[in-house]
């Protein structure tokens, strides 16, 4: 079979002997691939059996599959002829790690963000053609989030004709926290109705053929009573779904089977699938949570540490002192750098599962018994508890750390992981304290800062390396050099960029003074208003957008000021390097350099630019 042929409808001609051969190929593919440009490989190879036999038993063309998180799509990107283009994946241009509606009309919707998939379908359900089929699949640990709940809650209600596939595989990127999954265990242990079913087949095998054959039916039937006698319902069907399973997740016949009967049903359904993170892969096998997400052999790049395993370091030493500390991850301990935290102070590390609302109003809770609580969470998923945020912590003015990690523009995962709206969506709030580092030394002093501080603190860095400057760190903004032809400010991983732009123009005797202005907010009025007395020219380089960003901020402040910003323009970013994004977007250094160098050489600013 051909991986580069396959499509939704060769894929119904198969035996099921070629339909095991073809997901052993998938699997080799995969993770050829995955192991040379890096992406999410535990999660994509415990599917491989659900997604053919999902595309084997419905039919595309006119059922809709939605993936939640959709992390685990390579299959079913494989399956609707992205075989070939898989070969580019998660690379500039190439076929992205997420499903993407501009990919393929199979990809009904772009997804990224745990815990969305069921709503939507439940959406898509309601006023669909009486013959399509709407199936989500979502993993046990998206299926905790509030939202899946929500879709769930309103899927019972309205009795919505939608197939919730549950891949149970008892990990989300880490072990799966929380109460919800030592229940769904509960529902795989469960062996009272497994023993019942075995007895009454024993009982069935000393009765005589004759009257096996008669009774066949009846027993059935008695086996369905006692089930409904003996066994609790479960949560599912409590609220309005009819449940299937445990079925295992790696047998073929099995999914087909399930699959073709559930396929004549309607209403809610929820099939209750058991699969192994990492399948087929012994290395991925033992360590699913490693191996959950890794990056490609071309990405090494590193010329310094990163910004999340310093902060783990930090956080570390600081948990070791002050005894109040507490952090708490939603649901990323490995990607924030806290593995080391979480095994030395389990009792002070509270991993709450994909669950970013519930991880802030927690962390209130701790700050309200004068605990300081330290949240560690992705740019991106810190839009998920806004309202929290707002409502919560800052009308509460609690002292609450925020270390937000992934801002800026977000390597390799596109358009919905982006972390480039922070500095615009949480500048204006009040109460707001807000750092955008680029030294290690000058991160560490700002969350030490913070754990004193009696009110929330905000410090932003992006997945990259950053570097130290061999001197003590500091929260006020600092001039790296001083220059007579202009003011050059970087803003976070901005300072890298001016840095970089500020030895290309030295080359060209163009001298500027260079800023690393590291306070967001409170803005540091006295030091801004004595560097710009000379009316010199400023240029603002940031990792945001430019809307609602820190150059902005500075341009109202100060609007007689020359002033130009650079920062990303208001659109989705897609999949790409980090430096392949600031390329792109005209934000790196030598296209920096082409628009500046003619600005300070004419000196001519347009105060309105
Ligand atoms: C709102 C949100 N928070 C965090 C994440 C990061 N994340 C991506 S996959 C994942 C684990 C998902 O676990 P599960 O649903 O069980 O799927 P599995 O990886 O086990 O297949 C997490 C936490 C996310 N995508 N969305």
């Amino acid at each position: 079979m051909d991986l580069t042929k396959i499509n939704p409808q060769e894929l119904k001609k198969l035996s099921l002997k070629e339909l095991e051969n073809l997901a052993q190929k998938i699997r080799e593919y995969i993770i050829e691939i995955v192991e040379k440009n890096g992406g999410h490989l535990s999660p994509n190879l415990g599917v491989v059996e659900l997604t053919i036999a999902l595309h084997y038993v419905f039919d595309l063309d006119k059922d809709k599959i939605l993936f939640d998180v959709g992390h685990q799509c390579y299959t079913h990107k494989i399956l609707t002829g992205r075989g070939k283009e898989f070969r580019n994946l998660r690379k500039k241009e190439g076929i992205a790690g997420f499903p993407k509606r501009s990919e393929s009309p199979y990809d009904i919707f772009c997804s990224g963000h745990s815990g969305d998939a069921i709503s939507v379908g439940v959406g898509l359900a309601l006023f669909k053609k009486p013959e399509e089929k709407i199936i989500v699949v979502i993993g046990d640990g998206s299926i905790q989030t509030g939202v899946a709940f929500e879709g769930l809650n309103q899927a019972g209600f309205l009795q919505s004709d939608v197939i919730v596939v549950l891949n149970d595989n008892e990990m989300s990127i880490s072990k799966t926290q929380g109460a919800f999954s030592k229940y769904l265990n509960k529902i795989i242990s469960d062996k009272r109705y497994l023993s019942l079913k075995q007895e009454l087949k024993s009982f069935l095998n000393f009765l005589p053929e004759r009257l096996k054959k008669e009774s066949e039916e009846y027993l059935k039937r008695l086996e369905k009573g006692l089930k409904r006698l003996f066994l609790p319902t479960t949560f599912f069907e409590e609220i309005g779904f009819r449940y299937f399973g445990p079925i295992d997740g790696h047998s073929l016949k099995d999914l087909i089977k399930i699959f073709q009967k559930i396929k004549e049903l309607k209403g809610p359904i929820l099939v209750h699938v058991l699969t192994k993170k990492g399948k087929g892969y012994k290395k991925a096998e033992e360590d699913p949570e490693y191996y959950h997400g890794i990056s490609g052999k071309e990405d090494k790049s590193i010329e310094g540490v990163f910004y999340n395993e310093y902060v783990g370091k930090v956080l570390c030493e600081i948990l070791d002192k002050e005894k109040n500390a507490v952090v708490i991850t939603p649901g990323m301990r490995l990607g924030s750098g806290l593995k080391e935290v979480s095994e030395r102070f389990p009792e002070r590390f509270f991993d709450c599962g994909i669950c970013e609302q519930h991880a802030i109003d927690f962390a209130c809770g701790l700050a309200l018994r004068n605990f300081k609580p330290v949240v560690c969470i992705y740019s991106t998923f810190l839009l998920r508890a806004y309202d929290q945020l707002i409502n919560c912590c800052l009308l509460h003015n609690l002292p609450i750390l925020f270390l937000i990690d992934r801002a800026g523009c977000v390597p390799d995962d596109g358009e919905t992981h982006q972390g480039v709206y922070d500095i615009s969506y949480l500048r204006f709030l009040p109460n707001v304290t807000f750092f955008a580092p680029y030294f290690l030394e000058d991160l560490k002093e700002m969350i030490l800062f913070a754990l004193k501080k009696d009110s929330p603190v905000f410090i932003r860095y992006p997945k990259d390396w950053g570097e130290f400057k061999g001197n003590t760190g500091k929260i006020e903004p600092e001039i790296i050099t001083k220059g007579k032809d202009g003011i050059l400010i970087g803003v976070g991983a901005g300072t890298r960029i001016a840095m970089d732009l500020n030895n290309k123009l030295k080359e060209k005797n163009i001298f500027l003074t260079l800023v690393d202005a590291k306070v967001i907010k409170p803005l540091t009025i006295s030091f801004y208003r004595d560097l710009f007395k000379d009316n010199l020219p400023v240029f603002v380089i940031e990792d945001n957008l430019k809307e609602g960003g820190f150059g902005e901020y500075l341009k109202n402040l100060f609007p007689n000021q020359k002033i130009v910003n650079f920062g990303f323009e208001s659109k989705f970013l897609g999949v790409g390097k980090r430096t392949e994004i600031f390329k792109k977007e005209k934000l790196d250094s030598e296209s920096l350099l082409e628009v500046i160098l003619p600005i300070i050489i004419n000196q001519k600013v347009d105060v309105k630019t």
